[in-house]
């Protein structure tokens, strides 16, 4: 059995660093009586315990009952999430025997971060900063996929499901940054198809992530992860001098293939945050340099519901790729917002019809009327358009039909590695392919 003394000395050493000062008020000893509540569950509170002597129960109320969950005795600590999220207690605390306790407080604590080498004081704010804005992140979420019951066969309480979500988000931000180094993601490309020329116009560039034990994970997965701590900076910036090296060995493959040809686009993928990273448009300026890709070959594809959520971020950085001559399209156009007032705020040149107006496309039905519409409106603000999600040669006609320019959809193919792409094209060419 370890000294009490020595555990007591450890935490606050884990806490501070230094002996504790006079004036950080350290020597907050109390006694207490078996049966004394020393807090309850819902309570705010800003101390933690350590357990000098005695033990203590902690317990939840659910369905009108008391269950106990655990106990804890000498050495061991209580009430510490307290001190750090400013959260109601998760569970009540009350003394199974008599207890003598050392206290202390978050102001406390934040004497003794303050008193600390400066080294071990600028980790622990980071370390806090991080896990604040990881738990507001993950306060904000659905908890959709978390069981209903947890082993016990308890409903889980709200502490609980947030801490697993904050574990499963860091664990998440860990693995996104490994993969980086790694070099763990993959670019796919799927075709952008001139729906009257019936020819290849361009491709839209989807990242991947080759995980080494989940195989091949899909964007929606990791990217609002990416996107909420900043990680999507680094993986855009290789997303976009990745698709611009691509764009430029496509350019030899196909000229060796077809001759001269008309100059196909990129579009690539592209997140509000990206705007507010002061050096994202020198960064690609920077890409275009090096990999000597004309500008107008480009567009930056950035989704309806990102622009309304920070207009202002996007307009300035817009503004910008505009004045280099790089397009900008809408994506999941129709699914994000009602207000169309922002199409002239930005300076846009191509809307894509998110995927689920084309799905149910027929002559005549509600989605025909409102993809006409959308084209025509494109149309007058001298816009252009490109239909998601054409999965039949049927919708390919009826888009033709209103007049719509360009389609993209697993009709003509699927989203694939660069080394697919030729072989793709040649097929497609064919009197049997999809052009
Ligand atoms: O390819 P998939 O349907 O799984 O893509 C889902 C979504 O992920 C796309 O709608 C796209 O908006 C987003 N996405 C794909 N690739 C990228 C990328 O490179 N950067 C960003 N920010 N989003 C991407
Ligand atoms: O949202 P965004 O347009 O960036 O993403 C395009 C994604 O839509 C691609 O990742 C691809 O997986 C998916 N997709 C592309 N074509 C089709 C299609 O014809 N049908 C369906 N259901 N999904 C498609
Ligand atoms: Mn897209």
């Amino acid at each position: 059995m370890v000294s009490t003394e020595s555990d007591h000395q450890q935490i606050l050493c884990a806490y501070g660093g230094s002996e504790p000062k006079e004036s950080a008020g350290i020597d907050n000893h109390i006694l207490v009586d078996a049966g004394t509540v020393i807090f309850r569950e819902g309570e705010r509170g800003s101390s933690a315990f350590l357990i000098e002597r005695g033990e203590v129960e902690i317990s939840v109320r659910r369905n009108g009952e008391d269950v106990s969950l655990a106990h804890r005795g000498p050495g061991e600590v209580f009430g510490e999430m307290a001190i750090i999220d400013d959260q109601p207690r998760s569970a009540t605390v009350t003394a199974s025997q008599p207890c003598q306790l050392l206290m202390i407080t978050r102001d406390q604590l934040v004497n003794r971060i303050e008193q600390t080498d400066p080294v071990l004081r600028m980790c622990l704010r980071v370390i806090l900063q991080r896990f604040r804005t990881t738990l507001l992140r993950v306060q904000a979420m659905d908890h959709v996929d978390l069981p209903l019951r947890n082993d016990r066969g308890l409903e889980p309480d709200r502490g609980a499901q947030q801490y697993d979500e904050a574990v499963r988000e860091i664990k998440l931000e860990e693995e996104i940054r490994h993969a980086l180094r790694q070099e763990d993601f993959a670019l796919y490309y799927q075709p952008i198809i001139d729906l009257h020329a019936r020819s290849l116009a361009g491709f839209e560039s989807l990242i991947r992530w080759r995980h080494k034990h989940r195989g091949m994970i899909a964007p929606d997965v990791f990217i609002p992860t990416a996107e909420a701590s900043g990680l999507i900076v680094p993986i855009s910036h290789w997303v976009f001098e990745e698709a611009c090296q691509a764009l430029v060995r496509l350019d030899q493959d196909m000229a060796s293939l077809c001759g001269a040809h008309q100059p196909i686009f990129m579009s690539i993928n592209l997140s509000v945050r990206d705007f507010a990273n002061l050096e994202c448009v020198d960064i690609v300026r920077g890409i275009l340099d090096r990999t000597g890709v004309a500008p107008e070959r480009l567009k930056i594809e950035i989704t309806e519901s990102l622009l309304m959520h920070q207009p202002e971020v996007a307009a300035t950085a817009l503004s910008e790729f505009k004045t280099m001559n790089i397009s900008i399209a809408i994506d999941d156009f129709g699914t994000g917002y009602s207000s169309l007032s922002y199409l002239h705020k930005f300076p846009i040149d191509t809307l894509k019809i998110d995927r689920s107006f084309i799905r149910t496309l027929e002559k005549g039905n509600d989605n025909y009327e409102i993809v006409g519409t959308i084209i025509n409106m494109a149309d007058r603000l001298k816009m252009k358009v490109v239909a998601e999600g054409v999965e039949y040669a049927e919708q390919a006609d009826l888009l033709r039909d209103l007049g719509c320019l360009y389609g993209q959809g697993y009709h003509y193919a699927k989203p694939a590695p660069e080394r697919d792409i030729i072989p793709w094209l040649q097929q497609a060419q064919t009197s049997q392919g999809p052009l």
